[in-house]
């Protein structure tokens, strides 16, 4: 069971981080108001947040599941692959150690970011993405290695991150799309296929007791809830325009 989540509030020129999308600028104050009802889901699902404040020199900072990998065992710093986004991690590395006697670090010229991390039960896999690189990622399986973790390296070819197009629920549900669907490495897993226009609400996120699922996504609620999940909502469209999901916004542990 998850306890804890570290969130980290929108800052005022959110609009300036970096976005592939065409979605138009997201407005601040629904951003704010998204990310107030995403804590609240987290609070709901019984986790304590810990909120930090906005960062307003980096705009990308309130997707804080890029700065580092949690799990029961120990922390890891990430070392991250976008030049505007390094330094996200300095803040996350102190709120860390003090939940934390283990905490390791990804270190140059390897670079990895959170969200090309996916655990599924005790294995890893790690997206080799724009963001992160070999090193980094081989840097990662060697950590995991000593606490007792497999890890295995998956090549991305489209999506911004692993998790963009993958997420595991639990009980071997495996929530896919584009890119992931048909690739081997997850042939074992129950793989639920998100349709090409829901393809944004792959990254959903199992906290406790619930799934939380990007707001508007009907055919994939109707699947995930046919599984037997209470699902949470939460509307992301502001957060979608920076490229961000529901994983992206916290750090749970
Ligand atoms: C970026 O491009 O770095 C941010 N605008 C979005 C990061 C999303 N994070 C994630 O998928 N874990």
């Amino acid at each position: 069971m998850f306890k804890h989540a570290i969130i980290r509030d929108v800052s005022k020129n959110f609009q300036n981080g970096i976005t592939t999308s065409k979605l138009g600028k997201p407005v601040y104050s629904t951003a704010f108001l998204q990310h107030k009802d995403y804590s609240d889901a987290l609070e709901k699902c019984g986790l304590k947040i810990l909120s930090l404040k906005a960062e307003e020199k980096s705009p990308d900072s309130t997707f804080v599941e890029d700065t580092a990998i949690v799990n029961e065992d120990l922390a890891i710093i990430a070392n991250l692959g976008a030049p505007s986004r390094k330094g996200e991690e300095v803040e996350i590395k102190k709120v860390l150690e003090k939940f934390y006697n283990i905490v390791e670090s990804i270190e140059k010229p390897g670079t990895l970011e959170g969200g090309d991390v996916l655990r599924i039960e005790e294995d890893y896999f790690v997206g080799l993405s724009q963001r992160t690189n070999k090193k980094g990622a081989l840097q990662l399986k060697e950590i995991l290695k000593t606490y007792g973790y497999s890890c295995s390296l998956v090549k991305l070819n489209k999506v911004l991150h692993l998790k963009t197009g993958i997420a595991y629920i639990g009980d071997g549900n495996l929530i896919t799309s584009g890119e992931f669907v048909k690739n081997p490495i997850f042939q074992d897993f129950n793989i639920i296929k998100v349709d090409k226009g829901e393809s944004y609400a792959t990254n959903c996120i199992r906290v406790n007791n619930y799934v939380l699922l990007a707001k508007g996504f009907e055919k994939l609620k109707r699947s995930i809830s046919g599984l037997g999940y209470d699902i949470l909502e939460v509307d992301m469209t502001e957060f979608r325009k920076m490229d961000g999901g529901l994983s992206c916004l916290s750090l749970r542990f």
